[in-house]
C-alpha cells in the first residue's frame, strides 16, 4: 500500500485527538498541491463579441457552411485532455475537443444540418434539450434512433421553430457521458430582432466534476460530492471576466447540466430575468432579481444595464465557490491544535496544523507554496485582487465595467469610494450590544 500521508495518520493514532489531527491532515492533504500552483493572477477578460452575437467565455462558437440553403454544423464526441485551471487537468469526454462543446448559433426559421460523429468507444446519441422537432431528430438513443455506434456519424436535420437559450448532451449513458463533461449550448437568435438591443451576449453552461485529489478522470458514480464547480468547465481564477462599458445592455444566458441547482448571483446591479429554455418571455412576465436560481436541466436569460465597477458574479452555494475538496472538511474551527503540529511533523515534516480561528489561512499557507498536497489537485481558495487574496474558486468570476472601452486590469474607485480603516483597536467606538 503506498503511504500517504492520510492513511499514515489515521494508522498511527486513536482516540479523539488523533482524530482531530487525521482530520486536518486530510483537510491539508486533499486541499493543495504546489508544485503547479497557477500564479495568483487575474483571469483574461473575454474578447466583446460582434453585436448580436453570443460570446461564450473560455469557449467558441462553432462554425457553419451553407449547402442549399441548410446550415450544416458537425460535431465530433471525443476523448481528450482538458485544464481546468493550470495545475489540474483530466482527460475529459466532450465536442471538437472541447468541454463544453463549442456553442451552436443559429436563427428563428433556419433549417440546420448537425451531423455527430462517434470517436468514443461506447456508443452515443444527442439531444437537443428544449427544441421543438420532429421525435425522430429528438436524439434519445433507443427511444428515438439508433445509438450512434463507435466510428459511425448520424445527421440529425430539422427547422428551428423558436429562439432562445437551449443546450444539448448525450441521451446514451448520460450519467457516465454527462459527468464526463460531454455538453452545449445551442442558442437561437429570433427572427424578428431583440425587443431591447443587446451590446454583450454571454453564454455560460455550469457543471460539475467529481476529480477527486489525486486523479485524472471524473468518477460518473457520484451523486453529490463533487470536487469542481465550474462554469464553462473552468474554475476560478481560470474563468474568463466578463466585460462591459457602462450603459451597455448586458445579458448573460445560464444553463446548468450539473447534479445541483445553482443560485447564481450578481453585485452591483439589479438585473431582469427575461427568458428559459421555454424561450424570450414577454417583457410583462420579466421580473427584477439579484439572485437567480438555474434548476437543474434549466436555462435562465439575464440582462441588466451595466454599472462602472468590479462586481463578483458567482454560484451563491458557497461551496460552489471551492475547488477541491472545500467541502465535507472536519470542523476545526476553535479547536486548540498546540502541541499536535509537532507531533505529526516527526512524521511528516512540514505538516501544518490550520483552521483553529477560520479557513482563510488556507490560501496563505497554499500561495505561499508552504504544503506539498496530492498531485493535480487545485487548492480550495484562489485567486487575488487589487486589495488582497480573494480566498474564491470553482463558480466564481469578475464583471468588469469600464467608463470607457479602455480595459483597466481592475476598476479604479474614484476617491473617497473605497471602505477604509478608521481604527485598529477591537475597542473602537461604542456600539450597541445584546445584553445577556
Ligand atoms: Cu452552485
Amino acid at each position: 500500500m503506498t503511504v500517504t500521508r492520510r492513511n499514515l495518520l489515521i494508522g498511527t493514532g486513536a482516540g479523539l485527538l488523533a482524530t482531530a489531527v487525521a482530520n486536518v491532515a486530510r483537510a491539508q492533504h486533499e486541499g493543495h498541491d504546489m508544485r503547479n500552483m497557477p500564479p495568483p493572477a487575474a483571469a483574461r477578460p473575454s474578447t466583446p463579441g460582434a453585436r448580436g452575437r453570443v460570446v461564450t467565455p473560455n469557449g467558441w462558437t462553432l462554425p457553419h457552411r451553407m449547402n442549399n440553403g441548410v446550415k450544416e454544423f458537425h460535431l465530433v464526441a471525443e476523448e481528450f485532455e482538458h485544464e481546468f485551471a493550470p495545475g489540474t487537468t483530466a482527460k475529459v469526454w466532450g465536442y471538437n475537443g472541447s468541454t463544453p462543446g463549442p456553442t451552436i448559433e443559429a436563427t428563428e426559421g433556419d433549417r440546420v444540418r448537425i451531423y455527430v460523429t462517434n470517436r468514443l468507444k461506447e456508443h452515443t446519441s444527442v439531444h437537443w434539450h428544449g427544441l421543438l422537432l420532429p421525435s425522430g431528430m429528438d436524439g434519445v438513443g433507443g427511444l428515438s434512433q439508433p445509438h450512434i455506434q463507435p466510428g459511425e456519424t448520424y445527421a440529425y436535420e430539422f427547422t428551428l421553430r423558436q429562439h432562445g437559450t437551449h443546450m444539448y448532451h448525450p441521451h446514451a449513458d448520460e450519467m457516465t457521458q454527462l459527468a464526463l463533461g460531454m455538453m452545449g449550448m445551442f442558442i437561437i437568435h429570433p427572427k424578428d430582432g431583440e425587443a431591447e438591443a443587446i451590446d454583450r451576449d454571454y453564454a455560460i453552461l455550469l457543471h460539475n466534476w467529481a476529480l477527486h485529489p489525486g486523479t485524472y478522470r471524473p468518477d460518473p458514480s457520484i451523486l453529490q460530492d463533487f470536487d469542481l464547480w465550474t462554469m464553462n468547465s473552468k474554475v476560478f481564477p481560470a474563468i474568463d471576466s466578463l466585460t462591459a462599458v457602462a450603459g451597455e445592455r448586458v445579458r448573460i444566458r445560464l444553463g446548468n447540466l450539473s447534479m445541483w441547482n445553482h443560485p447564481m448571483h450578481l453585485h452591483g446591479h439589479v438585473f431582469q430575468v427575461t427568458g428559459s429554455d421555454g424561450g424570450r418571455w414577454p417583457k410583462g412576465l420579466w421580473r427584477p432579481e439579484v439572485t437567480e436560481i438555474v434548476g437543474v436541466g434549466q436555462t435562465r436569460d439575464i440582462e441588466f444595464v451595466a454599472t462602472p465597477g468590479d462586481w463578483a458574479f458567482h454560484c451563491h452555494m458557497s461551496h460552489h465557490t471551492m475547488n477541491a475538496m472545500g467541502h465535507e472538511l472536519p470542523n476545526t474551527v476553535g479547536v486548540n491544535q498546540r502541541g499536535v503540529e509537532e507531533k505529526i511533523r516527526q512524521m511528516l515534516p512540514g505538516y501544518m496544523a490550520m483552521g483553529e480561528n477560520g479557513m482563510a489561512e488556507h490560501q496563505d499557507h497554499t500561495d505561499a507554496g508552504h504544503m506539498p498536497g496530492p498531485p493535480n489537485t487545485l487548492p480550495m481558495m484562489m485567486g487575488s485582487g487589487p486589495f488582497g487574496k480573494l480566498e474564491m474558486g470553482g463558480m466564481f468570476t469578475v464583471l468588469k465595467v469600464r467608463e470607457s472601452g479602455a480595459h483597466s486590469d481592475w476598476y479604479q474607485n474614484p476617491a473617497g469610494t473605497v471602505a477604509r480603516r478608521v481604527s485598529s483597536d477591537p475597542g473602537f467606538g461604542q456600539p450597541p450590544r445584546r445584553q445577556r
